[in-house]
């Protein structure tokens, strides 16, 4: 069972979630710790598809972030904390870099910026094929950055010994102050050694959060991103980015948790696509989503899944708000 908690503390816009730690404790523990701990913010940032999440998961050791194939899987900064017992690292793992076409769009960048605003170490993510940053301020924002600066060159798996050797070799000449590794996330290559640099680039620092704890999202966060895992998977075309997910019942009892979330569309024809023939494909994301989230929570789950309309709710300030989203 995971322990999932979280605080809202001044500098950041962490959700208030159902296990709210109080400010005075998180001072409490700045003044017990030793001189000796070392505590830091480490971003992961890039396009979309690169891989920052399943970085992100690898670093972690736990699931935390939804992996697809599909650009624009991930929309909120979710944090996924690494613990040793002189350390604490905050790793945030982000939404790919876009142009924002409408206002969801927009609050996923003000998530990226404000990563790059409070990183102790900035890790920008691309993979073999890439070989330029085509958002100009980005490239400024990186370059002048005070923080180290790693670029990782992900997915060395689908390349070859000479690609790879080019591609590092080009970003080098980019970011002469990075050290510019090539990884690959997925199969964990170059990840224990990664880990260990970025351990020792933490500042000495008390630890931000509780040591126990995971993440800053509550668990119908993960709910939410379960549900919309399948939607990605199963969905195509603008359907599973028109969609966004909301548990409105959450209730765990010794040996069940009895979840109700509802599906929100912007269309009704939508809606009638997610439901699918007498409700056939709603069933499948249905079983999916049990099925990720009893291994997530470690629990039997009871999951009872509705959709609705939200006319354009991406473009709506206070639904936006409601999701979580930070305009
Ligand atoms: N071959 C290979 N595939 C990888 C590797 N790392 C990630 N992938 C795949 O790349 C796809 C995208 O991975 P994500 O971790 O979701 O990428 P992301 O950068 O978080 O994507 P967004 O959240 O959409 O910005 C998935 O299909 C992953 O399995 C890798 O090292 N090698
Ligand atoms: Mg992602």
């Amino acid at each position: 069972m995971l322990r999932l908690t979280s605080f809202k503390e001044d500098t950041f816009s962490f959700v208030t979630t159902p296990i709210f730690i109080p400010t005075f404790t998180l001072r409490a523990i700045h003044l017990e710790q030793k001189k000796e701990h070392h505590s830091g913010f480490i971003s992961i940032i890039g396009n979309p598809n690169v891989g920052k999440s399943t970085l992100m998961n690898a670093l972690v050791g736990t699931d935390l972030s939804i992996i697809t194939s599909k650009a624009q899987t991930t929309r909120h900064r979710i944090l996924g904390i690494v613990n040793g017992p002189d350390y604490q690292m905050v790793l945030s793992d982000t939404p790919g870099v876009i142009k924002p076409a409408y206002e969801m769009q927009q609050s996923m960048m003000n998530f990226v910026k404000e990563a790059l605003v409070d990183a102790d170490v900035l890790l920008y993510m691309v993979t073999v094929e890439e070989t330029a940053l085509k958002d100009e301020k980005l490239f400024e924002k990186l370059k002048k950055a005070k923080a180290p600066l790693f670029v990782l060159i992900n997915k060395i798996d689908l390349s070859s010994q000479d690609i790879v050797e080019k591609t590092v070799a080009h970003w080098q000449a980019l970011f002469p102050k990075a050290r510019v590794c090539p990884i690959a996330a997925l199969s964990g290559f170059f990840i224990p050694e990664l880990l260990q640099l970025l351990i020792d680039l933490l500042p000495p620092s008390a630890p931000y959060f509780p040591k126990d704890q995971l993440t800053d999202k509550p668990e119908r966060f993960f709910v939410n991103e379960a549900i919309r895992e399948q939607i990605l998977q199963r969905y195509d075309k603008e359907v599973p980015y028109s969609v966004e997910v909301s548990t409105e019942e959450f209730y765990e009892q010794p040996n069940i948790i009895k979840i109700r979330s509802v599906i929100l569309a912007e269309r009704e024809t939508q809606k009638g696509i997610l439901i699918g023939h007498k409700g056939s494909a709603l069933k499948q994301v249905g079983i999916g989503a049990r099925k990720s989230l009893q291994d997530f929570f470690g629990k039997k789950i009871h999951l009872e899944l509705y959709v609705k309309v939200a006319k354009n709710w991406r473009s709506n300030t206070q639904q936006l708000k409601r999701f979580g989203y930070n305009n």
